[in-house]
């Protein structure tokens, strides 16, 4: 009890102003609420929705045999690979590189599988506006059609602790 009882409840009678304000911000967040459900089917942000269950080891080893059958140079001992039109091609990432750098030809579809052997990285490919949260133990399939030529660089945008700034990549688009 304190020592002096308020004379009244501090918000009755409730003020104009204060009914605004409160059916404004109720508004809004029934607003946000439904523009994540609006937002899963019109946005074009989305994480990819073919997901697989892999364990660590088993996509490792599905990327090294790519990687393995489609090098054709190297780069500071990152293996780069020139995977065959509309394939799929395999993009592994762990603690600090990603592995290996594609080759692609513009203009084709390829289905990139991503996934993680560690622990939690952010796929994100620069200059253009993608990020895609990379877990281990799954298999994300992203469909991607490059339409420019150029070089892109790929970075980690999860901190993923000491080197996580040194964890670069590239996607090198061909005409
Ligand atoms: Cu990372």
């Amino acid at each position: 009890m304190s020592l002096k009882v308020p004379e009244r409840v501090w918000w009755k009678p409730l003020g104009w102003q204060e009914k605004v304000w409160v059916t404004v911000s109720l508004v809004w967040c029934l607003v946000l609420f439904l523009m994540m459900p609006l937002w899963m089917a019109v946005g074009k942000q989305n994480n990819p929705t073919e997901t697989y269950r892999v364990s660590p080891a088993r996509f490792l080893e599905t990327a090294s045999a790519l990687i393995e059958k489609y090098k054709v140079g190297e780069e500071k001992g990152i293996p780069i690979i020139r995977p065959p039109r509309g394939s799929d091609v395999y993009l592994v990432a762990r603690m600090w590189q990603w592995n290996p750098i594609l080759e692609l030809k513009k203009g084709e579809t390829y289905r990139l599988h991503v996934s993680s052997l560690d622990l939690q990285h952010g796929l994100s490919i620069q200059p253009l506006n993608m990020n895609f949260q990379v877990l281990p133990g799954y298999d994300y399939v992203l469909t991607l059609t490059p339409t420019q030529a150029g070089e892109y660089s790929v970075i980690c945008n999860e901190y993923c602790l000491i080197g996580h700034h040194n964890m670069t990549g590239k996607i090198i688009v061909r005409e």
